[in-house]
């Protein structure tokens, strides 16, 4: 493959969600994988810059919410796609549990369903507990599983105001120091984990997945 084809195919796949093509995204997907493309680039530099130029749309009343629900549905029928072939980790289920929310109040779940299966990949044991997880879930869980991560998405400046009432929850039972917390998500910054006192913020999943290791090794 060479890098104008590999070129050609993330465009190709990030005007398909920006022109809400949910016909042609399969196939587009599958020549991609054809032509041997990181699959995982291509979400994130195909797919995911697509969906975030609708979402800018959007927010400037320049698209509405119809087309973001298309964008979303192309997006989403092209992770499938391409998910199955993010390459496999070696150590599959040793590093560890990490669980992993979108937080109460906010369904969006492309980006943190995208960091579950790139630390499932990687190795770690991914309890993902879905959308619009209340506070009590998250520790709950994390508590009877033993979670050595905690992973809270929110895409929206209202839901990520979510995030330090798990901290403070997991402190009153003891195991916040036992427990890796990581924010992620649109709105979300690493002043705003410092100010929560999460451990740390990712901008991606690939770059979730190193913080993740980096901190563990520290333990
Ligand atoms: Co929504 N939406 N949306 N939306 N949507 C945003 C977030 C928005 C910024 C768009 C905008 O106005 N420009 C805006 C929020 C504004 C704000 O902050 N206040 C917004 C709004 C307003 C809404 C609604 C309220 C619209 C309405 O109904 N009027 C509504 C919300 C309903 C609710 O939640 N209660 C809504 C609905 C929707 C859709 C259903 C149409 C769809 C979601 C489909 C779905 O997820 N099933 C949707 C979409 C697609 C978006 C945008 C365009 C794209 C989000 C996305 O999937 N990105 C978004 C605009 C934007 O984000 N710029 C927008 C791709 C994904 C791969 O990236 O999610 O960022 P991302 O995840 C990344 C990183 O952030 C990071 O890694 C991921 C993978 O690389 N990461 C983590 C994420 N979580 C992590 C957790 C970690 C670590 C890293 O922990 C370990």
């Amino acid at each position: 493959m060479s890098d104008s084809e590999a070129a050609m195919y993330i465009a190709r796949l990030k005007d398909a969600v920006v022109n809400c093509d949910l016909d042609n995204v399969e196939s587009i997907a599958k020549g991609a994988l054809n032509s041997k493309v990181d699959p995982l680039k291509a979400i994130q530099e195909g797919l995911a810059k697509g969906i975030r130029e609708v979402g800018d749309r959007y927010g400037r009343g320049e698209a509405y919410l119809p087309e973001l629900v298309m964008a979303a549905n192309v997006m989403r029928k092209g992770v499938s796609v391409l998910e199955p072939y993010i390459p496999k980790g070696a150590d599959r289920g040793g590093l560890g549990k990490v669980v992993i929310g979108t937080v109460e109040g906010d369904i969006h779940d492309i980006g943190k369903t995208l960091v579950g299966t790139i630390m499932g990949t990687a190795g770690f044991d991914v309890i993902d507990l879905g959308v619009d997880i209340q506070g009590e879930r998250f520790v709950e869980t994390a508590v009877r599983e033993k979670a050595k991560i905690v992973g809270m998405s929110a895409l929206m400046t209202t839901t990520m105001v979510r995030m330090p009432e798990v901290i403070s929850s997991l402190a009153s039972k003891g195991v916040r120091k036992s427990m890796i917390v990581l924010v992620g998500g649109a709105p979300t910054t690493k002043e705003w984990a410092k100010e929560i006192g999460a451990d740390d913020q990712a901008g991606d999943a690939v770059e979730g997945l190193a913080i993740a290791r980096n901190l563990l090794g520290k333990r």
